[in-house]
């Protein structure tokens, strides 16, 4: 394949990278860089941009001149290599002050506290000239369902979100927030669980209107849901503002494997809706963000095997985008679609300005044990998605 560049719009974590292999088990199984030696090795290897919580940059308890001396490193960093700061977020997660949550902890100080360290990575955010500020409540949640008075998590957690977002129209800053759903990990059950519940969430702000959403890909794996069909939903509700690729296998712990290290059939689709839009519906909206990846170089790896899984990623994803466009423009494919009806899904249901004593007055002469006949042919479909990507 051939070498990611800047056009890709491929982005990274500074955290993904910078992951030092730390688990519940042990500790470190290679050091850390420096922020910008992190970037710098990325654009280097084709990256357009990166990411990054306010405490990859600087530590908790930095004061303001620490603050803006590492900030502005990182920056100058990524203004000689061509970087973008496509996306900043908090770390409300980390420190143990959050051990029961940032914005929906049971102690108002602690929810305070968490709302001042969003506010003011907000403000980083926009200095920083990001599109997307990433709202990941890991701790969001309980073990113990008699431990919260959940109505009022609800209430805690839309009076966050409205007031970042309200802060954010205030300062007329040209940002948007994304929503990142996780079902568990690390809390025994996480609030807004996954892009259906963030969604129904979104709808009862007062600011939702620029709040939107960042699935990724693990996070709906891990509830056991299909995440092409769950940007699908995302981006039929005008809401897919940004996205965390990655790979999962099955039911367990957040894996963070490089993309298409899951279930590549499952990548191979997200590729293909992400590069080439709905098939059979040209017209559909289309996702323009940043090709973002939230994963992490296992730990078994040291510091080429960072740069070689951060490399899989990308390449990955060119791969497939390659054999998604190919797919896409074999006739037996689109005789396939043909067959299959895919394109006539796209037709409403009823005819414009069609009463409904019409639908239900007229006989058409369908047949339910003749339709019940029809052979959809989406096992041949698939197979040639499978030849498409394996062949
Ligand atoms: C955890 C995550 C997070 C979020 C990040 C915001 C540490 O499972 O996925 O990564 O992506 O906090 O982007
Ligand atoms: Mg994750
Ligand atoms: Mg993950
Ligand atoms: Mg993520």
């Amino acid at each position: 394949t051939r070498q990611p560049t800047p056009e890709d719009r491929f982005s990274f974590g500074l955290w993904t990278v910078g992951w030092t292999g730390t688990d519940p088990f042990g500790g470190p199984s290679r050091p850390a860089l420096e922020p910008w030696e992190y970037a710098d090795r990325l654009a280097e290897l084709g990256a357009w941009g990166i990411t990054f919580h306010d405490n990859d940059v600087f530590p908790f308890d930095a004061d303001a001149a620490t603050k803006a001396d590492r900030v502005g490193r990182l920056k100058a960093a990524c203004d000689s290599s061509g970087l973008t700061i496509e996306m900043v977020t908090t770390n409300t997660f980390s420190h143990p002050v959050f051990k029961d949550g940032g914005l929906t902890a049971n102690d108002r100080g602690v929810r305070r506290f968490g709302l001042r360290k969003v506010l003011g990575a907000v403000d980083l955010a926009a200095e920083l000239g990001a599109s997307t500020f990433v709202m990941w409540g890991g701790r969001e949640g309980s073990e113990y369902d008699g431990s919260k008075d959940l109505h009022s998590a609800f209430e805690r957690y839309r009076e966050g979100l409205d007031t970042v977002a309200g802060y954010i129209k205030d300062k007329g800053y040209d940002l948007r927030i994304a929503l990142e759903p996780k079902p568990n990990e690390p809390r025994g059950d996480i609030f807004l669980p996954t892009v259906g519940h963030a969604l129904a969430f979104i709808a009862e702000l007062d600011h939702g209107d620029i709040v939107g959403l960042n699935p990724e890909t693990g996070h709906e794996q891990m509830a056991n849901l299909n995440y092409t069909h769950q940007l699908a939903q995302a981006l039929w509700s005008g809401k897919l503002f940004h996205i965390d690729l990655n790979g999962q296998r099955g039911l367990k712990y957040d894996q963070d494997l490089v993309f298409g290290h899951g279930d590549l059939l499952s990548a191979f689709f997200t590729v293909d809706l992400l590069e080439n839009g709905f098939a059979g519906n040209p017209d559909a909206p289309r996702y323009d963000g940043p090709r973002h990846f939230d994963y992490k170089p296992s730990r078994t790896e040291y510091l080429d095997g960072v740069w070689e899984s951060a490399k899989a990623c990308m390449q990955t994803y060119l791969l497939l985008a390659d054999k998604a466009r190919a797919f896409r423009a074999d006739p037996r494919v689109t005789e396939a679609m043909e067959y299959a009806g895919v394109g006539t899904l796209a037709e409403p249901t009823l005819s414009p300005g069609e009463s409904l004593a019409d639908l239900l007055g007229t006989d058409d002469g369908f047949d339910p044990e003749k339709a019940a006949e029809r052979d959809y042919g989406f096992v041949r479909l698939n197979q040639l998605a499978v030849e498409h990507l394996v062949g």
